[in-house]
């Protein structure tokens, strides 16, 4: 499959849909009508792209200060609310035949909800990953059997060529797999460092609400749903948070009870020994060119004396966090529209997040707050 990128093919979509040329009409505004080509769509939206780095969170391990989420990346504005429209709608579909046992015998997994907090789905593609010892007695792990689990689909292959394209994973670590985790209300992952089955980096993108993610060296469970110790990183809709590094690999990470339903897809790259037998790299997903990076295209960071006004005055975390995700006219900055109005990169990327230790939902807005 040629390498262009297809979803941009919605985001600027010529009425004609039908036409197979390069040069369409976009459809911005009847007065402000313009001919661009598909490579000069996917780098303006690919200008928008924003990204933190920097975040910082010490804790002392083995005696030693320790920056427990340095690796960490967050990548804004790389799915359109379009795009994210079609995603979702694509997961319902997969989910609805899940249940019906038309996926194959690992891909769709509902368990039981015996208690708050329980109860995420999962879709799981390229491989199958076992979170514990199963029933046959296979270890925790990627699972030596391509038989019970679904080939990637065609639309998840689309966004893995735009996280390659997009510098939000390296072409060294194109993902092969993936897993769809489905959170209705109350639903939480609990704390975990993903299997070394998995290279890193690998990354999850978000969709339908924002929910904190928590990191610690030690987070420990309070309660259904519920865990302590922890640095919490907000995840807005259309998002990716690459795990890389401390923040993969030394800290643990969770999502506590969600508030409403949430939907995320982590991509991650099998380690060649571990690929099951039998396992073919997928042709559609070799050789993904990184677009190139105009002279002038950096990372801007807000001067340190904003970041810290905009944090004391605030008195909580959360709110602070959401705060930083809208510009200076209130707009979401994870909408592209509003990153072309903001300009690029005006916005301050730079936050340092204040440590906090135990995190509790409040139940009358559903949002986690530190004690
Ligand atoms: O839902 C998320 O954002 C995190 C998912 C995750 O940690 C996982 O799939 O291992």
């Amino acid at each position: 499959m040629a390498q262009e990128d297809e979803f941009g093919e919605e985001e600027f979509e010529s009425k004609n849909n039908s036409s197979p040329s390069s040069v369409v009409t976009t459809t911005k505004s009847s007065s402000e009508k313009s001919t661009l080509s598909r490579e000069q769509r996917e780098y303006i939206r690919f200008k928008n792209v924003r990204c933190k780095k920097d975040f910082v969170r010490f804790e002392r391990i083995k005696g030693t200060s320790v920056n427990i989420v340095e690796g960490l990346e967050l990548h804004y504005n790389i799915f359109s609310a379009a795009e994210q429209r079609r995603i979702v709608s694509f997961v319902t579909s997969l989910q609805e035949i899940g249940r019906k046992g038309q996926l194959k015998d690992r891909t769709y997994s509902a368990p039981q909800k015996w208690m708050r907090g329980k109860g995420r789905q999962t879709i799981q593609f390229g491989c199958c990953y076992n979170y514990a010892k199963d029933k046959y007695g296979n270890p925790p792990g990627i699972l030596n059997d391509l038989s019970v689990i679904d080939p990637m689909p065609d639309l998840f292959k689309v966004m893995i060529r735009r996280l390659i394209r997009w510098h939000v994973l390296p072409p060294t670590c194109v993902p092969d797999s993936c897993i769809v985790n489905i959170y209705e209300e109350g639903d939480c992952i609990p704390p975990h460092i993903d299997n070394h089955d998995f290279v890193r980096p690998f990354c999850t993108v978000s969709f339908l609400s924002e929910c904190d993610i928590l990191f610690g060296s030690n987070l420990k469970v309070v309660g259904a749903g519920e865990f302590a110790g922890s640095i919490p990183i907000s995840l807005p809709v259309g998002s990716v948070l690459v795990l890389n590094g401390n923040g993969a690999d030394v800290a643990k990470h969770c999502v506590p009870a969600v508030p409403t339903k949430r939907i995320s897809i982590t991509f991650r790259r099998m380690d060649v020994s571990k690929r099951p037998s039998g396992y073919v790299e997928e042709p559609d997903l070799q050789g993904i060119q990184p677009l190139v990076y105009e002279s002038g295209h950096q990372t801007i960071q807000p001067p340190i004396k904003e970041v810290n006004k905009e944090r004391w005055s605030n008195g909580s975390v959360a709110n602070y966090q959401l705060k930083r995700q809208t510009d200076r006219r209130g707009a979401r900055i994870d909408s592209p529209e509003s990153a072309m109005r903001g300009g690029r990169f005006s916005e301050p990327r730079g936050w340092t997040q204040r440590p906090t230790n135990r995190w509790t939902k409040n139940p009358v807005n559903g949002r986690m707050s530190s004690e």
